[in-house]
């Protein structure tokens, strides 16, 4: 233990500069001070040096920092065991740790009263500090609770609970005793929930009796009764209490916190292997059901901690601001593990940007004092329409650095989130990353503190990340000012291992297609200055408010009611989410109804299956056919442009099967959006 808490970084940073200022001339003092584990890599003297190095040489640089900012229960041995095109990465094998230690016990012992989470509740300024004492106290209690209801190492628990300390607490607990954990956004809807409750083949969920968001409270634990119904192994499900209100428990219900009360506040962490599973995350791809992507413990960790320390310039002390839910990614590491990890001060947000008022987020700025805040275009475009007073109202003062995240921010949000809300002062820093990649891989920082920032670039690559642009050929584009398929060329820690129970699925979607690059989906623009922007998607996957999903996933949906012959769903730039869902749907023949009750019965259908934020804003119903090629694909860039209105943009038609098509549907998208705005 003593030497775990030797390995703190954050706090003796003066110390080490002494002793390598001792060594080397005084310019290595700064990178080294920068960054502790600089002062042993050859030959780098500053920052720039130090970005090549980590690429160049990821593997001493990633050894370096395991050793130096990870907790190891036994050494690893061999740094990385990787081979892209077949899909198999490992880092730091032979190694054991527990993750919750690392996130917890070794800043209990340094520091036990720094507060660890303030969880910002609904109920404006009713904030609830959770100090690391208190919150190793509560994952150890629920940790014993798992254990002694038979949740083993190995075992996959689901979590169905807003952003809350019990929800990070339940992620703790079960990385405390060897268990993955699934969190499923709790937006989702029972039959969402059930799909990855049996695809995780999860025999334990934890859930709240109910939701408050926005100040309306949701039936989380209902929601659960209904999803488990379909879940033949679920065993046991543990109800928290958000709300004081009773809700009906059945046999298989547990009273969490009554349960916990009777637990130890001491746990014995399982010692995992740093291959061992960390959680499954589900995410939407271009065809197909969801994919449980797979994280594992070190390297996950370990990227998540290293980059929220140096893309936000995270220090002791800070106060971090991640504004999003814990059921995406982003909560995952930059709510939860990286801060953490770090010893950091996290907020747990449960609201929306705008209740009770559009200045719900610069109240809490002022009142939590926030240094870095971060968030997602859609709110900011949002909150840019409600005007400047909102922000103006509020001391930001404390504001260091302003964090994008999940979809592409464009230059008005960028720069009324740079001028208006950081007072010109902070630097924005537009991260791009996904499920997959576990962590920020590009992002305009860590660079010099007067580096330049372009807005709406996301700029720079992270240590040791690589990006490569590829043609359409699949030959790497190498000069600048480009556009191509954005890969990246060598492994890194924190990358998704799999996807549970399917790694065939993994080596088609991310290693097939550029074999011996990990390829991620998306377009890039590589400027003349060697900068990247993410030009957006390059499958069928939209983005809609910061929210991946499918269109293939919505299809299936719409194909299920009894009217519809077959639909197509496209994404559409919309003003506030990024993108909006518009849905073309063929009835079958024979069927008669009104077009304004069927939409209504599709919607209600989405949002019964998947979740709102799904649900079509246009829904466009004709009769006749969709455009489809001679073999039968539906052509959708054909449906982009028209509802791009850029009718010269549609193209050559004659590789379609009956280009009357195209007319009954520029003719039925006047017509809907004459009638729909
Ligand atoms: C972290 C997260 C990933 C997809 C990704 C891309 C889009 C994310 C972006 C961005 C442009 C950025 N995306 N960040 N596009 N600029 N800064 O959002 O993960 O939910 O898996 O979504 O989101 O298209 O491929 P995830």
């Amino acid at each position: 233990a003593a030497e775990a808490l030797r390995m703190n970084v954050t706090s003796d940073l003066p110390v080490i500069c002494q002793v390598t200022a001792k060594h080397t001339a005084g310019i290595k003092c700064n990178v080294a001070a920068f960054m502790p584990e600089a002062a042993g890599f050859d030959g780098v003297s500053d920052r720039s040096a130090l970005q090549e190095f980590s690429v160049s040489n990821s593997e001493s640089f990633w050894a370096a920092v395991a050793r130096q900012r990870l907790s190891w229960i036994r050494p690893f041995h061999t740094v990385q065991d990787c081979d892209l095109s077949r899909g198999e990465i490992k880092w730091f094998v032979g190694g054991q740790l527990n993750v919750s230690v690392n996130c917890l016990d070794r800043h209990v012992h340094t520091c036990p009263e720094r507060v660890a989470l303030i969880w910002e509740r609904d109920e404006s300024g009713s904030e609830v500090k959770v100090t690391y004492r208190s919150l190793l106290e509560m994952t150890c209690r629920l940790g014993n609770l798992l254990r002694r209801h038979g949740v083993k190492r190995g075992d996959c628990v689901t979590i169905y609970m807003p952003t809350c300390p019990l929800a990070v607490a339940s992620m703790l607990a079960c990385a405390r005793i060897g268990a993955a954990h699934n969190v499923v956004f709790a937006g989702f809807s029972a039959e969402a929930l059930a799909e990855r409750i049996r695809d995780a083949q999860s025999g334990t969920v934890i859930t709240v009796n109910q939701g408050v968001r926005g100040g309306k409270v949701t039936e989380l634990k209902k929601t659960v009764d209904t999803a488990v119904q379909s879940c033949p192994a679920v065993q046991q499900v543990f109800v928290a209490m958000r709300t004081e209100n009773p809700v009906a428990m059945t046999a298989r219900d547990v009273a969490m916190e009554e349960e916990m009360l009777k637990e130890d506040v001491v746990c014995e962490p399982a010692a995992m292997d740093s291959e061992d599973v960390l959680f499954l995350l589900y995410t939407s791809g271009s065809t197909g059901k969801p994919k449980g992507l797979v994280h594992t413990q070190a390297g996950y960790l370990l990227y998540a901690a290293l980059t929220h320390r140096y893309v936000f310039s995270y220090h002791d002390g800070d106060v971090f601001g991640c504004v999003a839910d814990i059921g995406w990614i982003t909560g995952h590491s930059y709510s939860v593990y990286g801060p953490l990890a770090n010893g950091g001060t996290t907020v747990l947000f449960e609201s929306t940007p705008i209740y009770p008022d559009p200045g719900r987020y610069w109240e809490m700025v002022q009142r939590l004092k926030i240094n870095q805040f971060y968030g997602a275009p859609t709110a900011i475009r949002l909150l840019l329409k409600y005007g400047d007073e909102w922000v103006h109202k509020y001391d930001r003062s404390t504001l260091k650095t302003l964090g994008s995240v999940g979809e592409p921010i464009n230059t008005e949000a960028w720069e009324w989130y740079h001028r208006v809300v950081g007072d010109g002062r902070c630097p924005v820093v537009d991260t791009w990353w996904q499920t997959e990649t576990g962590g920020i891989c590009i992002s305009p920082r860590p660079s010099d503190a007067d580096a330049e920032i372009v807005p709406g670039m996301a700029m720079r690559p992270f240590f040791s990340i690589k990006p490569t642009l590829m043609d359409t050929e699949g030959k790497v584009l190498t000069s600048n000012d480009v556009s191509g398929a954005l890969c990246i060329a060598q492994p890194w820690p924190g990358m998704a291992r799999t996807i549970h129970n399917n790694h065939q699925r993994f080596i088609e979607t991310y290693c097939r297609p550029h074999p011996g690059y990990f390829f991620t989906g998306d377009g890039a623009y590589r400027s003349k200055e060697g900068y990247y922007q993410i030009t957006g998607r390059l499958d069928d996957v939209i983005n809609v408010s910061g929210h991946r999903i499918g269109t293939a996933e919505i299809e299936d949906v719409l194909n299920q009611c009894a009217a519809v012959a077959e639909s197509a769903v496209i994404g559409y730039s919309h003003d506030l989410k990024g993108q909006g869902v518009y849905a073309f749907v063929v009835l079958k023949n024979d069927v008669e109804v009104q077009g304004a009750a069927l939409c209504q019965q599709l919607n209600n259908m989405v949002s019964k299956k998947i979740a709102k934020y799904a649900c079509p804003d246009f829904i466009q119903v004709f009769v006749q056919r969709l455009p489809k090629t001679r073999s039968g694909k539906i052509m959708r860039r054909v449906l982009r442009k028209v509802v791009e209105r850029d009718l010269d943009g549609v193209g050559d038609l004659s590789t379609l099967d009956d280009p009357t098509a195209v007319q009954e549907i520029i003719q039925g998208h006047g017509d809907l959006c004459g009638k729909q705005p």
